[in-house]
């Protein structure tokens, strides 16, 4: 399908189909066979976390661990792939049960900044100036057991960190109000641009805004784009979605709402994202339910929907919105809308 956006997904997005109630259903898929079925389908590119590019990275040393990388980047570039990025896994390991950058222990935070340079390395080996800060767990569990003030500038200084680290590495902030913790201290979208003027060099500071994420704190994800957008900071996009103010689900894109997902790919089109090389992460996995013969059906699915949407995008009639607009005529432009994304 034509599409003027480059699309990717994490290796995480096939996955065993663990989750709370239950074990894995579907057998482990090797990585380079995931890269060659992204190429398949029509990715352009993979988004990485740290110990997805360096599994045994808490055991290698640093020089060790840019090898891996530099062999990882070989593989990608066997299938013609590029990295979007790569996110430091500060929520797994032992040591940032209690958060990475917001944790209570000293070392625990060194752990979570060791972490963070090396994915700035592996980021450089991969060929990707983009580093993603999906903040897991930097927020409470026990509102009481952290000062939200001090920690909220426990970020700020870790990011600075990172900018000191390398300076053409670009940081992204994916926002979340919840889940796997209780009070997320970068909930949304308004979060991030404030942190970002906040550091030492806002300009390399920016946003990734998830569709599900908007959803669960009760924001438009299409409204939280544009925000982002306005100040120049829309570094990547996940595309998916989500029914309502419950777990995160990472549905297929448009699975729930076609309206939403359409004014998504439309603020998208009409502020030419992607010029700047931004590429449109599809954060989607598939239901436990689905077979391993087909179970990258929920990210073709998604590329598909956003592909159809682009073209309802294009034959929106502006003028006929324009009209709408003059004789403040809302219902009948929506209306218009509904026999578009139904027609
Ligand atoms: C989880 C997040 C997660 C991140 C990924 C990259 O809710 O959406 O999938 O996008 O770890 O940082
Ligand atoms: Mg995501």
């Amino acid at each position: 399908m034509e599409s003027r956006f480059r699309f990717t997904a994490g290796p995480w997005n096939v996955n065993e189909g663990v989750e709370a109630f239950g074990p894995g259903v579907r057998p482990e898929v090797p990585i380079e066979e995931k890269f060659k079925k992204f190429a398949e389908i029509g990715l352009s590119g993979v988004q990485f976390h740290d110990d997805d590019a360096v599994p045994d990275i808490n055991n290698m040393t640093e020089r060790q661990i840019i090898d891996y990388a530099k062999d990882m980047k070989s593989t990608l570039d066997k299938y013609g792939l590029v990295a979007e990025f790569v996110a430091p896994r500060l929520w797994m390991d032992p040591r940032t049960t209690d958060g990475g950058f917001t944790s209570n222990s000293k070392e625990d935070y060194d752990f979570a900044m060791w972490r963070a340079k090396r994915s700035i390395d592996i980021a450089r080996a991969l060929g990707s100036k983009n580093v993603v800060l999906w903040l897991a767990r930097e927020g409470t569990l026990c509102a009481e057991s952290k000062d939200p003030v001090e920690k909220v500038g426990k970020l700020i200084d870790s990011i600075n960190e990172m900018l000191a680290y390398d300076e053409n590495i670009k940081i992204l902030i994916e926002s979340k109000p919840n889940e796997p913790i209780d009070r997320s201290y970068c909930p949304t979208i308004g979060h991030v641009m404030a942190l970002s003027a906040a550091t030492k060099d806002p300009a390399r500071v920016g946003a990734v805004l998830e569709s599900a994420h908007a959803i669960l704190a009760g924001l438009d994800p299409a409204n939280e784009m544009a925000f982002a957008l306005k100040f120049g900071k829309l570094g990547s996009v996940h595309l998916n979605d989500q029914n309502g103010c419950r777990y995160d689900q990472d549905k297929s894109f448009g699975a729930e709402s076609l309206r939403s997902a359409f004014n998504q790919i439309k603020v998208l089109v009409d502020h030419n994202y992607g010029a700047g090389g931004e590429m449109v992460g599809l954060d989607v996995k598939a239901m436990r339910t689905q077979h391993p013969d087909d179970q990258y059906r929920h990210i073709q699915n998604s590329m598909k929907v956003a592909c159809m949407l682009e073209e309802k995008v294009a034959r929106f009639d502006r003028e006929f919105q324009a009209r709408c607009i003059a004789e403040r005529n809302y219902e009948k432009l929506e209306m218009y809308v509904m026999e578009l994304l139904m027609s």
